[in-house]
């Protein structure tokens, strides 16, 4: 019998994550109480899915009635601060993260990653690579990709044993966990992100920390050496430790280097090494993805895939949308898309990632972070800035500390990308990589995704219908 049979539960918050926990509670045999801040007004989806099987009890912050629940599962958007969560730690009941509750009950072994950026890509590199060796793979968790979005538990309770699931974790699912033990664990990299939320760099790194706590001998542990937050978790690594880096390492893990004049790509555990791949034949530039790639090559060895169809796998993969999609070339300039890029360093990769002039277009709402590393690479790097939304002009003061100069401003999405065509000439690059947020224009950073491309494509049949009457 589960363990979740005939206790209350409470789930926090009728978004994705109680949408898909709550039925499969409700299979478990749980009694259920569904709370949310929001007014049943704003969720009516929820209710349609919840009513039936939940008692609902919305529009009260509060949560009136908590405390009889005898367990909690809080939405990774609720605080861990929440009164309400505070009060049941010190009543002793316990809260638990819907990714802890989707341990207990999957029946495939999990690959969980995280890290603030890479963790998208990789997820779906990995993917590819276990794909390639022949094995049922479900991609879930925090993933939000071109519509796709598949909570952890959903796939937790239907992928079978023989398969793979591949997760992406967020710190903020990581907030409740307990027993949550992946088989193969990957953080690609830690910087500055979410402080809103975590207060701290340190108390954010310990939440990414908490993907390791438990696991054990028998796990993989995959841990990028070249990022000084996580080259400093390896002594916490309880699984058989898998490093990757930029630069050639001498025993097991995967690297690149340079051989024949050519980047290699080197993986090797065990007695299993290979190099069939170089970093040119990567489809997404930059060397983030560099980074990626190697800690799918050392996923797709862990799990046993044979090296070459790793390095197939790899070679075809063609990135994930809105994370630099390559929307489109009007007047041979290249727009991208890097709408996911929401914070400081993953807009300083994507920008390094070009050797050709970028014209940026970066701001939106900020999440509490240093914009001087920003603005640095923008005076080094960039042909010109396009700053967009309500921080956008302090991200051009940081530009503009280093001596960047060639800066302009724009009041909506569609206004930038036009401002960006005017700025870029033929063989440049127009990079939407907003450093910040979206909550200042949007719902959501796929919403913003998508303005940039209607915008683009919008661009694109303007220049065409003047060839069109020039003819
Ligand atoms: N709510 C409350 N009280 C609170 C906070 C929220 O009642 O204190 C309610 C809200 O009114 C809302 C619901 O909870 O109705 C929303 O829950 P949520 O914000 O936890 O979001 P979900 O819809 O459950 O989606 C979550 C992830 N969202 C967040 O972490 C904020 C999704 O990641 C994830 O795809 C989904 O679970 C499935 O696993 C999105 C995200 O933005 C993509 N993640 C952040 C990121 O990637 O940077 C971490």
């Amino acid at each position: 019998m589960s363990e979740f049979a005939g206790k209350l539960i409470g789930i926090i918050g009728a978004g994705a994550t109680g949408r898909a926990a709550g039925p499969v509670l409700s299979r478990q045999g749980a009694r259920l109480r569904i709370y949310d801040a929001r007014p049943a007004t704003e969720l009516t989806a929820a209710v349609e899915a919840l009513a039936p099987i939940a008692e609902l009890r919305l529009g009260d912050p509060h949560y009136a009635g908590i405390e009889e629940c005898d367990l909690i599962v809080p939405s990774p958007g609720v605080r861990q601060e929440d009164p309400a969560l505070q009060a049941a730690v010190r009543r002793g009941t316990p809260v638990l993260s819907e990714i802890e509750i989707a341990y207990r009950i999957a029946k495939a072994p999990i690959v969980a990653v995280t890290g603030t950026n890479g963790k998208t890509t990789t997820v779906f590199m990995a993917a590819a690579v276990l794909e390639a060796g022949g094995l049922p793979v479900q991609i879930a968790g925090n993933v939000l990709a071109g519509g796709f979005q598949v909570p952890l538990i959903q796939a937790a309770e239907t992928h079978p044993a023989d398969g793979w699931i591949v997760a992406e974790i967020s710190s903020f699912q990581l907030e409740w966990v307990e027993h949550f033990r992946p088989k193969i664990a990957v953080i690609t990299n830690v910087t500055a992100d979410h402080l809103d939320r975590h207060g701290t760099v340190e108390a954010y790194v310990e939440a990414k920390a908490n993907l390791l706590r438990a696991q054990g001998p028998g796990d993989w542990t995959v841990l990028n050496l070249d990022n000084p937050a996580t080259r400093g978790l390896t002594d916490r690594a309880r699984g058989t430790l898998l490093r990757f880096s930029r630069s050639p390492l001498t025993d097991f893990g995967a690297w690149a280097e340079t051989v024949e004049g050519g980047r290699c790509l080197f993986g090797r555990i065990d007695s299993v090494g290979f190099c069939n791949i170089t970093a040119d034949e990567l489809r997404v530039p930059g060397e983030h993805t560099v980074e990626n790639a190697l800690a799918a090559i050392l996923v797709g060895l862990a799990a046993g895939v044979a090296p070459e169809r790793i390095g197939d796998a790899l070679r075809i993969f063609a990135g994930v949308p809105d994370r630099l999609e390559s929307v489109a070339v009007i007047d041979g300039v290249e727009y991208v898309n890097n709408t996911m890029c929401t914070n400081v360093d993953a807009a300083v990769q994507s920008i390094r990632a070009y050797d050709r002039p970028v014209v940026v277009i970066a701001g939106g709402k900020d999440k509490g972070l240093d914009f001087d590393p920003l603005g640095q690479t923008i005076a080094e790097r960039a042909k010109s800035l396009v700053a967009i939304g309500h921080d956008g002009p302090r991200i051009a003061d940081a530009a503009r500390r280093h001596g960047f100069t060639q800066i302009r401003h724009a009041a909506s999405m569609r206004d930038a990308v036009r401002t960006a065509a005017e700025e870029a000439a033929p063989g440049d690059v127009v990079l939407l990589a907003p450093a910040c947020a979206s909550f200042d224009w949007y719902t959501s950073f796929e919403a913003r995704g998508r303005d940039f491309k209607e915008q683009v494509a919008a661009l694109a049949d303007e220049r065409a219908a003047t060839l069109e009457s020039v003819d």
